[in-house]
């Protein structure tokens, strides 16, 4: 099977509604110059909540070969959650995706196993593909070894879903996130194979092979191709570098 790979660019509480449709524009360009085929590799772009109605405007009026989702959902459809967004909000802004459970989030926000496996299953009630993130601290690391707490938060996270169902993985560990400090390729493949196999016994080898598995953590133009070169790593969650265009377009033009 072959799977398309996704770059990804979380943009965390970076760019305002005006910042982000100039940096979509000139993402766009950037693109365009560099002949970039979608067909080879999909670009997406999660930009805060107040930018997406901009981002979709701009995205829809030009064409532009770039999807775009959020950086969370509320597991409620509606009612009484002040603050809080439903997956029937992002459908209606053309979200292709929602990012779900970043470590951000469950770290500062206390986002439990349970919350993350509600959010995916909202996002599929709503047509999102949810990019469950998973990962592990270097205390886990230590305690657990490398897989153990992403393949328990990953069958968490998939807990009550047995179908067929459209999911993207992103292994973040979370000592590699922001911190200058990624993973080696051989230590995310070794995570992504194991995760693989999480996704086999669940939902099985034919969903397994289709769902692509992005490596996130301190991304950047010089070390995506040691990544994209792993057999079960089918793309990457970038925060800071996505910020950067010269770098966001360069990961993108990665050779695998
Ligand atoms: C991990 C990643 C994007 P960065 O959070 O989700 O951020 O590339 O800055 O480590």
């Amino acid at each position: 099977v072959r799977r398309t790979p996704l770059i990804a660019g979380n943009w965390k509480m970076n760019l305002d509604h005006l910042q982000a449709i100039a940096f979509v524009q000139k993402l766009a360009w950037g693109l365009a110059d560099a002949k970039h085929d979608v067909a080879s590799v999909e670009v997406a772009v999660f930009p805060p909540f107040t930018d997406l109605r901009s981002v979709q405007t701009l995205v829809a009026a030009d064409k532009l070969p770039i999807a775009f989702g959020a950086q969370d959902l509320s597991e409620h459809d509606s009612g009484a959650y002040t603050g809080e967004i439903s997956g029937a909000f992002l459908s209606a802004l053309d979200c292709s995706y929602v990012l779900i459970g970043h470590s951000e989030r469950r770290t500062l926000h206390g986002e439990s196993d349970e919350q993350v496996s509600g959010k995916v299953r909202a996002a599929l009630r709503h047509n999102l593909v949810p990019i469950i993130c998973v990962g592990e601290t270097s205390d886990d690391l230590e305690k657990h070894g490398p897989s153990a707490v992403p393949v328990a938060q990953l069958k968490a996270a998939l807990s009550g879903i047995t179908s067929t169902v459209d999911i993207v993985v992103a292994y973040e560990p979370v000592w590699a996130i922001g911190s200058g400090q990624a993973a080696t390729p051989e230590q995310a493949e070794q995570v992504a194979a194991a995760l693989r196999a999480v996704l086999v016994d669940t939902l099985g080898e034919d969903v397994a092979q289709k769902t692509r598995i992005l490596y996130g953590g301190s991304v950047k133009s010089s070390n995506i191709a040691g990544f994209m070169r792993e057999p079960n790593v089918d793309g990457a969650l970038v925060g800071g570098a996505s910020l950067d265009l010269n770098e966001f377009t360069s990961i993108v033009r990665y050779q695998k």
